[in-house]
């Protein structure tokens, strides 16, 4: 940095790190040693040249008045959020002490706890997954998020695999699927909007009328956790009117006992009424999605992660997943689904050489569920569980207010005897409960390098800016953290540009390409199952077998079907789909983008509010067994009969009552995937 003209404007090639599908290309504009812009790369075709508005908000998060720019110790009571500056070597020194210490007992003791805040991997799981692999500290189970779905469409498919991006504007059905696009995927809808112009028909499924669901031509909003009956339903009516693509089927869809023929009679099960019933949408609707969906071709379901939160995600995703092998919609380029394109990266990456497991040197440390950190830290040691948590080291993550069942987790974090460890850009509710917090450098000051969920892409990411203040990459952190512990294999002093390196393989990345343009596709057929070839064992689509039963249709954990006493206490089903300008609980504490969001509020429909007497913008209470969060009431048909709508996923402590939507979800786990089912939760509304 020191070589360059302050004065000179200078443009830094960079990618968003958040945890969003579009993984956008960056033009950061530095000016005089500061970032003045942040745009989107116009030559980039994902990104087009435009950015969401909270990414554009990028300079206002770094420079924000609030930013954690020195290590901080703990002064105040866990969870006050009260600390002092200490230097790095105080730190530093503190808490290798601790972990050796813990270590020398039970290493297992030790619990990392991360996700997605960046999607790199080097500031992601490199250094830190060396770190802990040689400590043999607990392995953390990663399911917050897409377990369900992920493992479900990779028994399905082979792998975490889809269309591409782009090919959706030459769609002439779009059916998005437990999404609010225009939110949470804005890339894809442009493409999305392309079709429409060209005149494709556009299909919503989601409980709530979103911003997306307005512009689609049709939406079903159907109860939270149905869309497996609605799937079997659909397959029922494609059947009915010869819309199966029987030679694609034959071939490329696995059949005997445990395969399409149990699956098809299973569907036969599935009359239109009987999924309108459980779905609470009208037959005649069902009937006409499934009319649209077997004649239009190519058709493209555009699913996301939305369907998946509850208790049977995983097998609706692979009820989803054959429909478009059913009507052969895979053999066109612009038919088939999008869930995730990670799993073309999984190939690509290097993850032994990044993480280099070997370190575990032959022990096999038990996992820890991110998903029930709540319960877990709670928890004393037994031969089952393995040692009681003793310390946590959290980066890329705020659990405090995104894990379930809140109580817990504030439980957990609050144990006076746990020693806990937060890297972050500021003070979030976790960070509030640390015992040492730890400045971290945002994707603005660091390299980086990444693949993405929604598009083919590799991502490279040059530091624009020298970090602020004390700020060090993640990845530094974790080698200072392993010169303190007495770590001294080579690969702890690699770089971070030379791990940018090593994460990929280069028969399958072009990384000079990378580094020359900031990007560069993987390359992958242009219709990958146009003629099956799906990565599962056979090539064919696996529908059972091997301890996988044929996929049904599951019920909520929380519903009146399956806890008929508890529905009658909690009647209203409650969702908490990400807000738009927050990315999770990211750019909560940005100003310009918190007072467009205004106040935590819950959507609820007229004829629930009436029936409780509530008015829009009173103050209510949201309760069931696991506590009660209070905030505002927004009377609105966004909310249908019978569900309401807690937009996330704000800090508690921005909460009336320093709480959140999470006061009141569950820690049950999905059928598939071990991961949280915040979208089925039961509750019950009534005025402050
Ligand atoms: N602006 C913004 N963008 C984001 C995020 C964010 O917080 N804000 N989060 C990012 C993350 S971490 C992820 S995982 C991705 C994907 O994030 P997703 O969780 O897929 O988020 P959405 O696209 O908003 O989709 C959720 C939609 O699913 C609907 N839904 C809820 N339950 C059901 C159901 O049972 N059936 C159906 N059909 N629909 C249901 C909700 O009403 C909501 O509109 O988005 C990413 N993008
Ligand atoms: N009720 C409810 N709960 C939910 C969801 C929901 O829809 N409803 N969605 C769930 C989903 S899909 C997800 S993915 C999870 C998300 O949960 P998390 O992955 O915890 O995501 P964030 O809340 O955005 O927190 C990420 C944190 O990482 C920090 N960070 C970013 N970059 C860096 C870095 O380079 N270094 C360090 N040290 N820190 C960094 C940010 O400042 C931020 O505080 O939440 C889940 N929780
Ligand atoms: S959050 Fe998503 S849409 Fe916004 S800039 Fe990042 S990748 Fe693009
Ligand atoms: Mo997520």
């Amino acid at each position: 940095m020191a070589a360059d003209n302050l004065s000179v404007s200078r443009t830094i090639h960079g990618a968003c790190p958040h945890d969003c599908p579009d993984t956008c290309a960056l033009r950061v504009t530095v000016e005089a040693g500061r970032v003045v812009r942040v745009a989107g790369d116009p030559d980039h075709p994902p990104t087009h040249g435009a950015l969401c508005t909270k990414v554009s908000r990028y300079p206002e998060r770094t420079y924000h008045g609030e930013r954690v720019l020195t290590p901080l110790r703990r002064v105040g009571a866990k969870g006050e959020g009260r600390f002092e500056p200490v230097s790095w070597d105080e730190a530093l020194d503190t808490v290798a002490t601790r972990l050796a210490a813990i270590a020398a007992r039970d290493p297992q003791a030790i619990v990392p706890y991360s996700y997605a805040g960046t999607m790199g991997l080097v500031q992601g799981e490199s250094m830190a997954a060396r770190f802990f692999h040689r400590l043999g500290a607990s392995r953390l189970d990663r399911t917050i998020c897409a377990s369900a779905g992920g493992d479900a469409l990779a028994a399905t498919y082979g792998g975490k695999l889809g269309m591409h991006l782009e090919h959706f504007a030459e769609s002439r059905l779009i059916v998005v699927w437990g999404s609010n696009s225009i939110a949470s995927n804005l890339h894809f809808w442009t493409f999305a909007q392309q079709a429409k112009r060209a005149g494709a028909r556009l299909w919503c499924i989601d409980p709530r009328r979103t911003e997306t669901a307005d512009k689609c031509h049709e939406h079903l909003a159907l109860r939270p956790g149905t869309v497996g009956a609605l799937a079997l339903a659909l397959m029922l009516e494609l059947g009915v009117h010869g819309c199966v693509d029987e030679d694609y089927v034959a071939r490329h869809v696995q059949q005997g006992p445990a395969g399409w023929p149990a699956l098809r009679e299973r569907a036969l099960q599935w009359p239109p009424e009987r999924a309108a019933a459980v779905c609470g949408v009208p037959a005649d609707r069902i009937r006409a999605l499934a009319r649209e969906y077997g004649t239009l071709q190519p058709a493209a379901i555009r699913l996301n992660y939305g369907m998946q939160r509850v208790h049977g995600g995983g097998n609706a995703v692979r009820l989803i997943a054959l429909l478009p092998c059913l009507t052969g919609a895979w053999r066109h380029r612009a038919g088939g689904l999008l869930l995730s394109s990670s799993g073309w990266f999984k190939a690509a990456r290097d993850d032994a050489a990044l993480q280099r497991p070997d370190l575990l040197a032959g022990r096999d440390p038990r996992t820890i569920n991110m998903s029930t950190i709540g319960d877990d830290l709670l928890r004393e040691s037994s031969p089952g569980f393995g040692p009681r948590i003793e310390a946590l080291v959290v980066y890329n993550s705020n659990p405090v207010a995104v894990a379930p069942e809140s109580a817990r987790v504030v439980a957990g974090f609050r144990r006076e005897d746990l020693f806990t460890v937060v890297l972050e850009h500021f003070l979030t509710d976790t960070a509030d409960h640390a015992d040492i917090v730890l400045p971290a450098t945002t994707q603005l000051e660091h390299w980086d390098t990444q693949g993405s969920y929604g598009h083919t892409w590799a991502m490279l990411n040059r530091p624009a800016i020298a970090p602020l203040g004390q700020a060090r990459p993640n990845a530094q952190i974790f080698r200072d953290l392993a010169a303190r512990m007495g770590f001294t294999e080579p690969c702890f002093a690699d770089s971070d540009e030379t791990m940018v390196r090593q994460a990929w393989r280069p028969e399958r990345v072009d990384v000079e390409e990378l580094f020359a343009r900031g990007w560069t596709q993987l390359a992958l057929p242009e219709a990958p199952f146009a003629d099956g070839g799906f990565p599962t064992p056979d090539g064919r689509v696996c529908l059972g077998g091997a301890g996988l039963p044929v996929p049904d249709f599951i019920p909520n954990h929380e519903c009146a079907e399956t806890v008929p006493a508890l529905a009658a206490r909690y009647p209203l089903a409650m969702i908490s789909p990400p807000a738009r300008h927050f990315l999770n609980s990211t750019f909560v504490n940005v100003k310009s983008l918190r007072s467009v969001e205004g106040e935590p509020l819950v959507e609820i429909h007229p004829v629930d509010a009436e029936a409780r007497g509530i008015a829009s913008g009173q103050v209510v209470r949201l309760f069931n067994d696991r506590g009660e969060y209070r905030c505002r009431a927004e009377v609105s048909t966004r909310a249908r009969p019978g569900v309401v709508n807690g937009l996330g996923i704000w800090w508690r402590k921005y909460g009336l009552d320093g709480t959140n939507v999470n006061q009141l979800t569950h820690q049950r786990l999905t059928d598939i995937g071990r991961a949280p089912s915040f979208y089925d939760c039961l509750v019950e509304v009534a005025p402050a």
